[in-house]
């Protein structure tokens, strides 16, 4: 990725209209801002999160830090369970400011486009909450919000050893409201062995494109259960984490257009040991988009431009291809790639400035912030 030395770009009505290497004689502008040799780059994406929760989760990661693992704090009723709690009992108002919080430190980022998933309230009434808590947010805020269903996070309580009854609940009552309510862009699942089988997922598919709205999916975290291949079935979106994908699930991506979303921290914070097969994704031609992964257990962080740096340091992954990975094929992975993503004419006015002098330091600095302005809708936006 090369950096072009000088250039403009001309906003109109919150759209890019015109971009160049030297702003035509005839161009009358209303307001001028220089640039001053800082790099431009399309607003950063977000495309997976689970910013909506109550609570952390420090004391776990304290036990993780005395041996005990992901799988059996999950099991022992901890985990995402403990989230479910908490959130469960957050009234509205303050769901909404614990999560304002981090949505800010995320545009502090450069994050002009955010995907937030409902999934720690796991009953109708809770995962409404959630999303009604994500589109107020929108509203509040100088970003964009997609919202996506992840009901089919973890088995609630109350369905402990029926989860195929709760499948029952969310294809047949949580989702159908969710999009009449018109609070679901988009639908996803936790497909592993401490989320749900693939024939379970499956039917929240099922349930999803029955009602017209696109899938992604939690696939191959933790162990490889073919859900990339499933996901692709169904025109996802994205297939997302992928740690454990085998070649089928890759060549199964390509063939449906699935972006792969990848997630450092997630794959950091649990000190995993295997990394997504970046080379297998190269080679099939699968675009790769970067997330954070904003959540209470797996990935506490809002720093999308760190996830850059961990993709590249543990993953491989090149400066420029995380890059690409939180702008062209984040807003893929959203569907959102006709108006955002990428810095031309006709896509929505979401661009950064950041006090770099090439784009590869984006990538190379540890947890800094270089940002320097932001702009949403070609608004001037710092948060
Ligand atoms: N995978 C993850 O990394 C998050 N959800 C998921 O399905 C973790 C959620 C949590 O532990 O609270
Ligand atoms: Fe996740």
């Amino acid at each position: 990725m090369t950096p072009s030395a000088a250039g403009f770009v001309a906003i109109e009505a919150g759209r890019i209209a015109q971009v160049g290497a030297a702003v035509p004689s005839g161009l009358q502008a209303a307001h001028e801002i220089d640039g001053e040799g800082a790099l431009l780059t399309p607003g950063l994406i977000d495309c997976h999160t689970h910013l909506v929760y109550a609570g952390n989760r420090a004391r776990e990661f304290e036990l993780r830090l005395q041996g005990a693992s992901y799988e059996e704090i999950a099991r022992a009723g901890g985990g995402i369970r403990s989230t479910v709690r908490l959130t469960r009992e957050a009234d509205e108002p303050s769901l909404e400011a614990a999560s304002a919080q981090r949505l800010r430190e995320l545009m502090r980022h450069g994050v002009t486009t955010v995907e937030i998933k409902s999934g720690y309230g796991l009953s109708l009434d809770a995962e409404l909450k959630c999303l009604r808590v994500a589109r107020r947010l929108a509203e509040r805020h100088a970003v964009d919000v997609r919202t996506t269903l992840l009901a089919a996070h973890a088995l609630p309580p109350e369905f402990e050893g029926r989860a195929d009854a709760y499948i029952d609940e969310i294809a047949g009552r949580i989702l159908p409201e969710a999009a009449r309510l018109g609070l679901a862009d988009a639908v996803d699942a936790f497909c592993d062995t401490i989320g749900f089988t693939p024939a379970q997922t499956r039917r929240v598919f099922e349930a999803a494109h029955a009602l017209g709205l696109p899938v992604k999916l939690h696939a191959e975290q933790l162990s490889n259960q073919h859900g990339a291949a499933l996901a692709a079935e169904f025109g996802a979106l994205s297939a997302d984490h992928l740690e454990h994908v085998d070649e089928a699930g890759v060549a199964a991506m390509a063939r449906a257009g699935t972006v792969a979303v990848l997630l450092p921290g997630a794959y950091y914070f649990l000190r995993d040991a295997t990394p997504p097969p970046i080379a297998l994704l190269r080679r099939h031609g699968v675009p790769m988009a970067l997330a954070t992964d904003c959540n209470p257990g797996t990935s506490p962080t809002t720093h999308l431009p760190l996830m850059l740096n961990m993709a590249c340091t543990l993953f491989r992954m090149t400066a420029a291809e995380a890059l690409l990975g939180v702008t062209r094929h984040a807003a893929r992975a959203l569907g959102l790639q006709a108006s955002r993503g990428t810095i031309e004419a006709g896509k929505q006015a979401d661009l950064c400035l950041w006090a770099v002098d090439h784009p590869a330091e984006l990538a190379y600095a540890i947890g800094a912030s270089p940002l320097r302005r932001r702009f949403h809708h070609g608004r001037e936006q710092l948060p």
